[in-house]
């Protein structure tokens, strides 16, 4: 059998049976297993791709082998600024271009041998899924949920649009890593996604995720219990936010946001020019240079525990919408006001005792000191008692604040879904109601010239559904997270024309049993996901908190090289150049066999010649096989193996089942004949990591069916016969120790004899063949208490139970 080409024909053979549709069925349990749909470029998969899928196909067959009604779709987040830019580039359509890659994905998803329900493939670029996008915008503004606001938005010059704050990472656009954010002030459509802040946090907790992706998700909500403390500045209020109320006593300065709204209230005459110059530099640093920078602003605040008078400066290290965008500095306690303070020489007054605040910050927990009647407190209790203080005078309050921020959606491109709204002057924003949707993406726009959809007139000039009277059409698009927010929904009723998606289908199939994808998307993608869930909850579309229930991040690859696999790294690798080498089941094999999936790896060509060699080994000994009765060694082995790998491959350890694969095929080569249900069960355990060749094999042998469609072998406890599998490890450790000492002697010898306690002599005689056959050597085996044994150098005193002692020869 041809291992290069035989998975054409069960690919065929599946697809025309269609083996892996599903439909609801109340009396089988079911089971979604789910990897994060792939954005459709147009380099196609490399093989760092293709190790993603088949991690979840490997996880669905043996489900579905295991009786449960699983569901594995597949589709594509087919929106995005990469196929207009190539539309700009290169002048081709963004829907031509896109609907090119996905064949592409396609084909080569489909030559991998995934076992996707096809049918409930989409696309998020065709209007009868983006129209539910619209569908849900406009259910979320009835909610209150959608808001539009003039803000102060991160605005990416290379993507020339705006991006939300989480795609902005340390200044920089999360696609173009090299680009500096800029900032500007426009109009933007919101989700208020800071409604459910304390449900996403609290919820982190019952997941079963990876630990890092929880870490990552809870600061990224980033709760902060505080106090905030009113100062007076030129006579008014201003509210400062504060961790450390305990250090109160040490404030020797204030800092006011470079971007915060009312600076200019607090820039005195005489120091204008100074904070303009340095407003003007901190826009041309960039973010290495960045240092802490500031300008004196020429007021002074009045500490309200102390009525001392400190400086206030305008700063660039304090945030303008997180807290009040001000901060009460103590340089002794807080890195950042220690360096600024250095910096322009201001003084420092240490309030927590401890460390050495002329050489260092101290940071760490304490003693005040120099804080009048709260001095000699341990700092905890202060925090308590003086935000109680403060409390009680008017002064300040507990309180709290999140790093979350409502999410921007509102994006000045073309290629993703129309935000289904119009202006009127007379009625102002007015939703389409729901019978006009979807609001379609024209086809025929200019590119290239600001945003697509603004220049074309037909788009923008309409009527206003309220009035009639004439009105203009929104012209921003969503963000594609929007679109990938509950693809997981609709997976469960993709063809569904009248809603988004039938509720009694979504409860049956959600959650998500397993979600399997790169580590990348800890914080936008399953963020606005749990959002949506938790919307989608509250406004009775479905039942569940949470979408996910587990995840499983995959390693990433890494070429031969040793670098992680790109395409701009030029390191990577076709799956179909590699398939049409060494077949697809070898491809597939090899991914899973060198490492734990979730561990990185390398990819390595002697790797996967060693696969392709071991399973036309595989291939061979089936052509060749007689198929008789079973040794009970083998029924053993093989309901051992079934047991071991069946806990393997439940928690996802692939790679050690494929060593008992490998180890138990070197046991059943070694037997004359085999009988057809262990035959079978080997194929049945290879199946999920080859469902090709086995399927092959499978039919060979004489069974009705599909294997991939076959019950997952069971074990029978009665068959391990635990006396064999101890012997099994006596004599494979033998053979190893035989061969570690060939290793370190220098002539090769022709014979060994092996010097055994009387009792194991029977056993070692039994597996004399696999020794020799091991070995290459001849092989002799004397009782310890032999009277006539052959032991020239007295090593049989040496022997112990389960440890022969060996001599060469
Ligand atoms: C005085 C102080 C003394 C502070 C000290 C810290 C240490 P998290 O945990 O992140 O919430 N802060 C407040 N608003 C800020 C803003 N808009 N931009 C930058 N920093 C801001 O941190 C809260 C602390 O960050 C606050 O506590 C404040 O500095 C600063 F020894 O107040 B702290
Ligand atoms: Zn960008
Ligand atoms: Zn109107």
């Amino acid at each position: 059998m041809d291992i290069i080409k035989i998975h054409k024909k069960w690919q065929k053979k599946w697809e025309e049976s269609k083996i892996f549709k599903i439909k609801e069925d109340s009396k089988k349990q079911k089971y979604y297993c789910l990897e994060m749909f792939p954005y459709p470029s147009a380099s196609g998969l490399h093989v760092g791709h293709a190790f993603n899928y088949i991690i979840g196909d490997i996880y669905s067959r043996f489900k579905r082998m295991n009786n449960f009604n699983v569901l594995y779709p597949m589709g594509y987040d087919a929106f995005g600024l990469p196929a207009e830019n190539a539309a700009i580039k290169v002048g081709i359509h963004p829907r031509k271009f896109t609907e090119d890659s996905i064949n592409t994905f396609t084909k080569q998803q489909k030559e991998l041998g995934l076992s996707y329900d096809w049918d409930r493939m989409l696309k998020t670029c065709d209007e009868d899924y983006y129209k539910w996008n619209q569908y849900f915008f406009l259910k979320f503004m009835e909610k209150g949920l959608v808001y539009r606001k003039n803000a102060p938005v991160n605005w990416c010059p290379e993507c020339n649009t705006v991006l939300a704050n989480e795609q902005v990472k340390d200044g920089k656009c999360w696609r173009h890593q090299k680009t500096l954010v800029q900032e500007k002030h426009l109009e933007q459509w919101f989700i208020k996604t800071t409604k459910y802040s304390d449900e996403l946090l609290d919820k982190v907790d019952s997941l079963a995720w990876p630990d890092r992706i929880k870490i990552m998700q809870k600061n990224w909500i980033g709760k902060s219990y505080g106090t905030e403390i009113n100062f007076k500045i030129n006579d008014k209020s201003w509210p400062i936010f504060t961790t450390r109320p305990d250090t109160i006593y040490g404030v020797t300065f204030m800092v006011v946001s470079a971007q915060h709204p009312r600076l200019n209230e607090l820039v005195i005459e005489k120091q204008k020019k100074e904070v303009e110059s340095f407003l003007k530099k901190i826009k041309t640093l960039n973010e290495e240079e960045l240092e802490k920078e500031g300008a004196f602003t020429g007021s002074y605040a009045i500490n309200p525990l102390t009525n001392e008078k400190v400086p206030v400066w305008a700063g660039n290290f304090v945030i303008a919408d997180y807290g009040s965008g001000m901060v009460m500095a103590v340089p002794a306690h807080d890195a950042r006001d220690y360096d600024f303070a250095k910096k322009y020489k201001i003084p420092i007054k240490e309030v927590i005792k401890g460390g050495n605040i002329k050489k260092q910050v101290y940071t760490e927990k304490g003693i005040l000191i120099n804080s009048e009647k709260f001095s000699g407190l341990d700092n905890e209790k202060a925090k308590q008692e003086i935000t109680k203080y403060l409390e009680n005078k008017k002064l300040g309050k507990k309180d709290l604040q999140y790093k979350f921020r409502d999410w921007l959606i509102s994006r000045q491109r073309y290629w993703g879904t129309p935000i289904p709204v119009t202006y009127c002057k007379k009625c102002g924003i007015v939703p389409i109601p729901y019978n006009e949707l979807p609001i379609k993406l024209p086809e025929k726009v200019k590119f290239g010239e600001g945003n697509p959809l603004a220049t074309n007139k037909d788009f923008v000039n309409t009527k206003c559904p309220k009035c009639k009277g004439s009105a203009k059409r929104e012209t921003d698009t969503m963000d594609t997270f929007f679109d990938s927010s509950w693809y997981f929904l609709r997976f469960c009723d993709t063809l569904n024309t009248k809603e988004p998606f039938n509720k009694n289908k979504v409860n049956y199939w959600m959650t998500v049993d397993q979600y399997i994808g790169g580590a990348e998307h800890a914080c936008m993608h399953l963020i606005y996901a749990r959002f949506f869930t938790k919307a989608l909850r509250d406004m009775g579309y479905v039942k569940f908190d949470e979408p996910f229930t587990r995840l499983f991040n995959q390693g990433m690859l890494h070429g031969e090289d040793g670098s992680v696999m790109s395409k701009s790294a030029g390191n990577g690798v076709d799956p179909s150049i590699t398939i049409a080498k060494y077949g697809t089941d070898s491809l597939r094999l090899f991914l899973v066999s060198v490492a734990m999936p979730n561990k990185d790896f390398a990819w390595s060509t002697t790797g996967i010649e060693s696969v392709y060699k071991f399973l036309n080994k595989v291939c061979e000994y089936y052509d060749n096989i007689k198929v008789g009765k079973s040794s009970k060694k083998i029924e053993s082995k093989v309901n051992k193996t079934i047991k071991e790998i069946t806990a393997d491959i439940e928690e996802f350890k692939y790679n050690l089942a494929v060593i008992k694969l490998r180890e138990l095929f070197e046991v059943l080569e070694s037997e004359k004949e085999i009988g057809k249900q262990e035959l079978n069960n080997y194929l049945k355990l290879l199946s999920i990591f080859c469902p090709h060749l086995t399927e092959e094999y499978w039919e060979k042998l004489g069974n009705k069916g599909f294997i991939s469609i076959s019950d997952w072998p069971k074990y029978d406890a009665k068959k391990i016969d635990n006396n064999i599998e101890q012997q099994e490890q006596i004599i494979e450790k033998t053979i190893e120790d035989v061969r570690n000492i060939l290793k370190i002697v220098k002539i090769q010898p022709k014979k060994v004899y092996f010097y055994l306690i009387p009792k194991e002599k029977e056993v070692f005689e039994a597996h004399k063949e696999q020794i020799e056959r091991s070995l290459n050597l001849e092989v002799k085996f004397f009782a310890v208490n032999d009277k006539n044994k052959y032991d020239p150098q007295n090593k049989a005193n040496k022997a112990k139970l389960g440890k022969p002692a060996i001599y060469l020869e």
